[in-house]
């Protein structure tokens, strides 16, 4: 087959570490040659002629002929392998040594070690994968939660790729009816008559809004919602948050003013992940050291994306009202606020009135664990992420695919501008817009600088 890749590249593809066993990856034109010299099969058959797809138990010599392991060989040769290319992995004992020393033998046979995601990248690049399902492999491999594994692996699958491919060879149909009544006019060439083709880009405009609705479940599950937990003094802030974490992350005392800094964790919340930071209590105050927390704490608000704001369930005061103008603020510039209030053990029927802006209210006790799942749920809920096995769609999981399909979203708008004021010019330049930005998204037409970055957050070895 055809490489765009002159060398062939090695890399261990296992974690760094003791282990039962350690994978090392070897792939490019010369692989089963360059393996050929340091690996043989126990069977005496040179590994070369072994068929494709098929695993063998080997002996891996040092080159003075002296055993440096046992393990087992896969071949597996272009185009039927991860790449692409011709491909062998050696599997061996996975002790930290034996398995630099194999990747040693493979390099001083002629293979070059590999870049972060090499492997991945020239799968990609031999049209194994979209660049979406390489994305999605990586969010595999990094995934924090069950559900970020079901929704990757949906994209890992094609089910992305495949959705754009429909709305791009859509435009494709359009625009080349679109060159017909452009480039002649007289002729009749074109089939579609103007309705139909408005007709058929509102399909298009509906498809790509509702692919980028999905972006609000992708991001929550697959990248994570910046959430900040905020309140005056001793509402429970803090208490909320080793709720959420499960372990005792801050401290938590009954004077006011406890939490003085940002403290910021990871934590998985049923399916969505929330990169949340706990934060001073906010109040007027003249201590130098808690009015810079304070100062912090209301940085942070305009940072999140989701607001949890904790009240107490018996106080309501000026210091309140703070925080409920600052979040109301923020929800007026796209931020979710979650209204928290907290201490119903002392007070199980708080006054509400004050909310009134605000749809999304629970009433618990962070002090009582058996309220994790009110909170788990109301969060959830928010990300309408409670039962992704029910989401048959494809999902947009990080900001640049989200980008690429609002760049197309704008062009399929401007082609249907174009088609009700019949400028059928413009419609075409539009239609086109539509597919490039889709090429950009699955890409088919994406600038190197984008793929090099993608691919530079993946793990040597993938
Ligand atoms: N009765 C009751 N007390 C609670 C509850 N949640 C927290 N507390 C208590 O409220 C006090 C303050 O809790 P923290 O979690 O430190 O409050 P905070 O909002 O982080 O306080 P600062 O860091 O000072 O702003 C502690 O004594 C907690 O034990 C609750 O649900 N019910
Ligand atoms: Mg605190």
């Amino acid at each position: 087959m055809y490489s765009m890749f002159t060398s062939t590249i090695a890399a261990i593809s296992t974690p760094h570490g003791k282990g039962g066993i350690a994978v090392i990856r070897v792939s490019g034109d010369e692989a089963i040659q360059i393996c050929e010299k340091f690996v043989y099969p126990v069977s005496k058959k040179d590994l070369s002629s072994l068929p494709s797809n098929c695993a063998v138990p080997v002996n891996i010599m040092y080159e003075n002929g002296i055993l440096l392991d046992t393990g087992i060989v896969s071949v597996f040769r272009s185009p039927k392998s991860f790449t692409g290319e011709d491909t062998v992995e050696i599997s061996c004992h996975g002790g930290i040594v034996v398995t630099q020393e194999v990747l040693s033998r493979a390099l001083a046979c002629g293979a070059v070690m590999a870049g972060p995601g090499e492997f991945t990248r020239r799968a990609f690049s031999s049209g194994k994968i979209s660049l979406s399902q390489a994305e999605a492999i990586g969010n595999i491999i990094d995934a924090k939660s069950a559900g970020s594994i079901i929704l990757s692996n949906r994209n890992a699958q094609g089910q992305l790729s495949k959705y754009t491919d429909k709305i791009y060879n859509e435009a494709k149909n359009v625009l080349s009816e679109v060159y017909a009544e452009t480039d002649f006019p007289d002729e009749g060439l074109s089939s579609m008559s103007k309705e139909e083709m408005r007709e058929r880009v509102e399909i298009i405009v509906h498809e790509l809004e509702s692919l980028i609705s999905t972006y609000e479940t992708g991001k929550a599950v697959v990248e994570g919602i910046p959430t900040v937990i905020c309140g005056k003094p001793n509402t429970g802030k803090s208490t909320l948050l080793n709720l959420l974490c499960r372990e005792d992350r801050a401290i938590v005392t009954d004077i006011a003013g406890t939490t003085r800094d940002v403290i910021t964790e990871s934590v998985v919340c049923g399916n969505v992940t929330l990169n949340i930071s706990d934060t001073a209590g906010i109040r007027e105050t003249a201590d130098e050291v808690e009015s810079e927390g304070v100062r912090r704490s209301l940085k942070q608000m305009e940072k999140s994306d989701l607001l949890i704001c904790v009240f107490e369930s018996v106080s309501y005061d000026e210091n309140d009202e703070i925080i409920l103008r600052k979040a109301k603020e923020m929800q007026n510039q796209g931020a979710t606020v979650l209204i928290v209030i907290n201490k119903i053990d002392l007070n199980d029927n708080p006054d509400e009135t004050h909310f009134k802006d605000f749809s999304n209210i629970i009433k618990i006790s962070t002090k009582n664990d058996s309220y994790y799942g009110t909170i788990s749920e109301a969060i959830n809920k928010l990300y309408m992420c409670e039962q992704l096995s029910d989401i048959s769609s494809p999902v947009l999981t990080n900001a640049r695919q989200k980008a690429n399909a609002e760049k197309a979203l704008n062009s399929a708008k401007g082609a249907l501008t174009a088609l009700k004021e019949s400028s059928i010019d413009v419609a075409g330049t539009e239609l086109e817009g539509v597919m490039t930005s889709l090429g950009e998204l699955d890409g088919r037409q994406v600038g190197i600088e984008i793929v090099d970055d993608i691919f530079s957050r993946f793990c040597v070895g993938k």
